[in-house]
């Protein structure tokens, strides 16, 4: 049983996005508090979760760089999280083709998918929804097989890890939000 307890999960994102303060955060890392600087990731990196008492997810964060090799990575993953920079629209594009390429792949149609909008601390509402209409989520929804939750996160204020550890403990989760006007 123990082998249960070990998710097979991804963490992918471009460079820069967000990813390993994000999962530094979520491990509870103390230095996150202070706001600790990070480097970026080269080749992969390994994070344990702690979920419960004996529950342990290991997530497995690719650098940006590495997006050419991302799939050979694919194999056994149920879940991937894949996180945008809220903050920095200008790279919402080639988040979102790497986004594509990623539910296109074979290995990865039954895959849950996080969409984490990061650095919620420095964007804006406004910001927010206008990356998710950039990466065109709602017609996405009608047309992969996948589902996608999507979650706004801060690793400087915390905002965001308590529903990122209910997803990544859960098998099935169905939540969709809807880029919003308001
Ligand atoms: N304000 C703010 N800055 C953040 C946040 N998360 C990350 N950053 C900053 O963004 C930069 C990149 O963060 P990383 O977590 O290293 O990005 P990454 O996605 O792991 O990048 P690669 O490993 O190169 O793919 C760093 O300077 C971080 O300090 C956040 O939630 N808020
Ligand atoms: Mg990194």
């Amino acid at each position: 049983m123990s082998d249960e307890s070990k998710i097979a999960c991804l963490c992918l994102g471009p460079t820069g996005s967000g990813k390993t303060a994000l999962l530094k955060k979520l491990s509870g890392n103390k230095d996150t508090d202070e706001y600790s600087s990070t480097v970026p990731t080269v080749g992969t990196s390994l994070t344990t979760i702690k979920i419960k008492e004996q529950q342990k997810i290991i997530i497995r964060e690719l650098g940006g760089e590495m997006a050419p090799l991302w799939h050979q990575y694919y194999d056994g993953i149920n879940k991937i999280i894949y996180v945008v920079d809220a903050s920095n629209l200008c790279q919402i594009s080639a988040a979102g083709v790497l986004l594509y390429d990623l539910l296109a792949q074979p290995k990865l149609q039954k895959a849950k998918i996080l969409l984490v909008l990061a650095k919620m601390d420095v964007s804006y509402r406004q910001m927010r929804n206008e990356a998710l209409l950039m990466l065109q989520i709602k017609r996405l929804e009608k047309e992969i097989p996948q589902t996608i939750t999507i979650l706004e996160t801060s690793a400087v204020t915390g905002e965001g890890m308590e529903p990122m550890l209910e997803w990544l403990q859960s098998n099935v989760t169905v939540t969709f939000k809807e880029p919003s006007s308001s």
